[in-house]
């Protein structure tokens, strides 16, 4: 199949991210965007853009009967989903496929297999990738949850299966209060997700958040693109990223980067994916979650491979035949700074006019952002307002580049996380990598 147009059903710098790959590949570009975008840079970069809808992201971006009629008034052949909003929408993909439009991503049966986190473990542990101890799947009573922690020992986490990225899990630490963790950790994931169905694991002490980014393509052939080290976090958002992960053993690192593509080919994936492992202190690692989806750190593994992993998941949607995992020669390393429309300090949201930008540049140095000098940040969707991603042969000389980047990075009107970034690169525990997921809380 030659997909020839291809609509980007995101907004912001990930709109601009896919958009740039399809032209590139010289395709045709489809923009679509909500009332509070119509101002955004990358529309008209776009080949045609269509407004489909208000600001609020029921009605625009997860609007998929506008999503639908926009491509089929375009002519689009595809659809990009991007990350967030409807790229993992299981529905949204099979309503693609309904309207013979390739939706650019895994199978909508494959999705909902993963977005069961208990039966994603499950599915994994049967294909022979190490899992946290806990649970044989869905615990039905805080009871029979009290039993098993109990013979298992503490501390334990008990996690919503439909949750995922942090929400509806407790740890617990002592048996007085696994009932009401249970409990309370499951009305919110029945009231945020409609469905409390909890499964228990071993609380893994320290751990790091370690992902392997694979690609798989329609024959069955899959390649992993290296391991992204995303233990800087507060509450469950990631700040910084990077490739490769240096805490890793070769060892460990070939045993991870092996079993998640063993672990591809075994669910017969197609496109990309990422597998999300914890690893502790002693680099063992255990499979938590797989993300069907582009993630938005993926610029590190482009770093550090060359790829260009927007334009592989448009090839493998036509049926093209993936590279080897010989040609995937990882190099050098990369590191990604988020820069969100925050206060550098508390964290709290601040939208607003951008009235001066000047934007960070050179060898190995990108900056993936919509946002220009002018440019008004909507108050109504995520703060990340750009990605600073760069590369260097060390992780020193990498977090050297990065703070000149930020030195160069010039914004006013709105505050920024840059300068959070400039701290955290300085602090001897992130430089030695004495940290972990829990560091920022
Ligand atoms: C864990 C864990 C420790 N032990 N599971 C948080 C997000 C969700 N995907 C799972 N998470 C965790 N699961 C066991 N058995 C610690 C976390 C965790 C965490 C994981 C990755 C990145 C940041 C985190 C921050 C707090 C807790």
């Amino acid at each position: 199949m030659n997909i020839e147009t291809v609509l980007v059903a995101n907004r912001g710098e990930i709109a601009l991210r896919a958009i740039r790959s399809i032209k590139a590949m010289g395709k045709r570009a489809i923009a679509v965007y909500s009332s509070a975008d119509k101002d955004a840079s990358y529309i008209s970069y776009a080949d045609a853009s269509i407004c489909i809808g208000s600001a609020k992201s029921v009605d625009s971006y997860l609007n998929i009967p506008a999503i639908i009629s926009a491509a089929e008034i375009s002519g689009a052949d595809a659809i990009f989903p991007g990350y967030g909003f409807l790229s993992e929408n299981q529905r949204f993909a099979e309503i693609c496929e309904e309207h013979k439009i390739k939706f650019i991503g895994p199978s909508g049966e494959t999705m909902s297999m993963m977005s069961d986190k208990s039966n994603a473990k499950d599915i994994m542990k049967k294909a022979g990738v190490p899992v946290i101890p806990g649970s044989d799947g869905i615990l039905d009573t805080p009871e029979e949850a009290l039993e098993l922690a109990n013979s298992m020992g503490y501390p334990v986490i008990v996690k919503a299966s439909a949750g995922g990225g942090g929400r509806g899990m407790r740890m617990v630490e002592r048996k007085e209060d696994l009932i009401s963790a249970f409990l309370s950790a499951q009305s919110e994931a029945a009231s945020a997700f409609g469905d409390g169905s909890m499964y228990m694991e071993k609380f893994i002490q320290n751990p790091r958040h370690i992902e392997v980014q694979v690609i798989a393509d329609a024959h069955g052939n899959v390649c992993h693109i290296g391991e992204r080290d995303c233990s800087m976090q507060r509450r469950h958002q990631k700040l910084i990223e990077e490739s490769p992960a240096v805490i890793l053993s070769a060892k460990a690192r070939q045993g991870l980067l092996d079993v998640a593509v063993k672990a591809t080919k075994a669910i017969n994936y197609e496109n990309v994916g990422t597998f999300e492992f914890l690893v502790d202190k002693n680099n063992d690692y255990y499979f938590m979650e797989m993300n069907t989806r582009l993630q938005v750190e993926h610029p590190v593994s482009e770093m550090v491979s060359g790829i260009d992993i927007v334009e592989w998941m448009i090839r493998v949607a036509e049926g093209e035949k993936l590279f080897s995992q010989k040609s995937v020669v990882l190099r050098g390393h990369s590191l990604e700074c988020r820069i969100t429309a925050e206060d550098p300090e508390t964290f709290m949201p601040s939208p607003g006019k951008i009235t001066k930008l000047v934007s960070p540049g050179g060898k190995d140095v990108r900056f993936d952002s919509h946002i220009y000098g002018g440019y008004s940040v909507p108050p109504h969707y995520d703060s990340m307002i750009g990605k600073l991603i760069v590369w260097a042969d060390t992780r020193d000389e990498a977090i050297a580049k990065m703070l000149n980047a930020l030195d160069e990075f010039q914004i006013e009107g709105i505050k920024t996380s840059a300068a959070f970034h400039v701290k955290m690169l300085k602090n001897p525990d992130f430089i030695t990598n004495n940290y972990d997921t829990k560091y920022l809380g």
